[in-house]
């Protein structure tokens, strides 16, 4: 298209544009883009199919380099997704309020610019299997439709034909008026639209999980006496509630996965690869137990680490099933957000002994619940002994066996291909920096998943280590607390803990960051007693 081919549709040339025209000709097209994007959110909420919006964010996050996904996990924790979400509202933005000026006198190829836009929420949506393509389509061209229909209707209230009665030296102040009004019901539908959008996805599933009675364990976790856990205040309890447990993953929303229309596969370097609904992985024999599940992220004395009771499928009665290969080596749990993690064969192998070791699960109940949404529902990979990342999928859709050839997620991002849980301890209590003199609980809870908690010992300053009480054990994998009676003399003191696990081996004092195989050293905490 050639600037003479025809006279500009809505406006005169472009020189003569007053600035304010052209400042509500932004505004217009930063509103045509919410417009859009609201209605192809409530589209996509009614339909039950993933935001586009999302889609493009998932789409970001699969190709973001390792280094800078590290360094946005480090820097921004769990923001980093409301940060990316907001990152692209903001370029949408300003798209939008380019192809609004744009619009001022190439109307269609601004209208354009929005289809465009839609196609990419399409293509973005396209790149994940979960999302049926017809569904994606529908819901961005509802989003183009509306959002195109707002950009001619405000752009011609923007800039009224005639530059004698343009809004900015009309008397009756009526266009100025019709502008407004239409700029504040395109910001309504955008957001009514967007948290409708949102409502509509949400309570559906919540209904469907609560309706679900998980069977009885064949066999219970160790039962946890009334008061096997210590009674020390702001000590972290032995069975971390599912609302207040740790959170970790990569999906920009939480993949909402209707066990109805789920399944998993077991499949690869197998002899009987097979497929199980929810309901007929609820028919198999579960069994019950504590693991202490850890994040590789975690730093000496973070809070990326908690203990549940899992109930689930032993993995090795899926693998019997199946059939293992001679040939494989790694069993990759992938997800059905594209989340993909590794662990060797053997650990799925490994029979559980008991209560208090039930070996590698695929978890279908957390705590006595069905797993929560954001813990992995309907089902999630347990693996004692690993760090998340190279074990614990959640939205399980496929355990594949396979060779060490390939890697999960987070190994070309940096992070060690084996990820055993290293021994650690983290202080509790006291949580505040300050003291009174005299007998003190110091407590906290230590964890070496598979290989258990022998002893815990505190130090203050310089001085000799004292061994702390420890509660009850739960089991090789599940984490104790400790606690030692203090008696604070004044001054200013460093309070240090370390642990010793099963095998009798003290925790490291090795200093090390997370990256690549988890953090080490002591845990130590600065306290003035006054
Ligand atoms: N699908 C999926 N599963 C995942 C992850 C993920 O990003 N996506 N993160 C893993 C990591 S790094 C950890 S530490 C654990 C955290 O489990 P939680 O969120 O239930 O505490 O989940 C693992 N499973
Ligand atoms: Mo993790």
């Amino acid at each position: 298209m050639s600037a003479q081919a025809a006279p500009a549709p809505v406006a005169p040339p472009r020189r003569s544009v007053p600035e304010a025209v052209r400042r509500r000709a932004s505004v217009a097209g930063l509103l045509a883009t919410a417009v859009a994007l609201g209605v192809a959110e409530l589209v996509a909420g009614a339909l039950g199919t993933r935001s586009l919006v999302v889609a493009i964010g998932d789409a970001v996050i699969d190709r973001t380099p390792g280094w800078l996904e590290r360094f946005a996990i480090s820097t921004l924790g769990t923001a980093d997704k409301p940060v990316l979400l907001a990152g692209i509202l903001v370029l949408a933005g300003l798209f939008g309020a380019g192809l609004g000026r744009l619009a001022l006198t190439r109307l269609p190829l601004a209208c354009a610019g929005l289809v465009a836009f839609g196609a990419l929420g399409v293509a973005a949506s396209l790149t994940d299997a979960r999302t049926d393509p017809a569904e994606a389509v529908a819901a961005a061209a509802a989003g183009a439709v509306a959002g195109v229909s707002a950009l001619v209707l405000l752009t011609r209230a923007a800039a009224p034909a005639a530059p004698a009665r343009s809004i900015d030296n009309d008397p009756t102040l009526f266009a100025r008026r019709r502008f407004l009004a239409l700029a504040s019901a395109s910001a309504a539908v955008g957001v009514l639209g967007a948290a409708g959008g949102r409502l509509l996805a949400a309570p559906r599933l919540n209904r469907v999980r609560e309706a679900i009675t998980l069977p009885r364990p064949t066999a219970t976790a160790v039962p946890l006496a009334p008061g096997a856990g210590l009674d020390v205040e702001g000590l972290t309890p032995l069975r971390v509630p599912n609302a207040e447990f740790y959170r970790i993953d990569t999906a920009l929303l939480v993949p909402e996965v209707d066990p109805g229309g789920w399944s998993l596969e077991v499949r690869g370097l197998v002899d009987r690869p097979f497929t199980l609904t929810y309901d007929e992985l609820l028919e198999l024999a579960t069994v019950e137990g504590d693991v202490t599940l850890a994040c590789v992220s975690n730093e000496v004395g973070g809070g990326l680490v908690g203990n549940a009771r899992w109930q689930g499928v032993p993995l090795r009665d899926l693998l019997e099933r199946a059939g293992v290969q001679p040939g494989a080596t790694q069993i990759i749990g992938r997800s059905v957000d594209g989340f993909t993690a590794g662990f060797p064969v053997e650990l799925g192998l490994r029979p559980g002994t008991g209560p208090g070791d039930v070996g590698a699960l695929v978890a279908v109940g957390m705590n006595g619940e069905p797993l929560p949404q954001v813990h992995g529902f309907p089902a999630r990979l347990v693996v004692p002994g690993l760090y998340g990342y190279v074990s614990a999928t959640k939205w399980l859709s496929a355990i594949e066996l396979t060779t060490f050839d390939e890697e999960g997620y987070w190994i070309p991002r940096g992070w060690s291909r084996k990820g055993p849980v290293k021994t650690q301890t983290r202080i509790d209590v006291p949580r505040t920096g300050t003291v009174p003199a005299g007998r003190q609980p110091v407590a906290g809870v230590a964890w070496a998943p598979s290989r258990g908690i022998e002893r815990v010992e505190v130090r203050v300053d310089d001085g000799p280590w004292q061994e702390a009480r420890l509660s009850d054990s739960l089991g090789v994998d599940a984490w104790r607390q400790w606690v030692w009676e203090w008696d604070a003399a004044p001054g200013a003191h460093t309070i240090t803990a370390r642990a010793t696990d099963g095998t009798g081996e003290v925790q490291t004092t090795r200093v090390a960051p997370p990256a690549p195989d988890g953090a080490s050293g002591l845990h130590s905490l600065r306290v003035v007693v006054a």
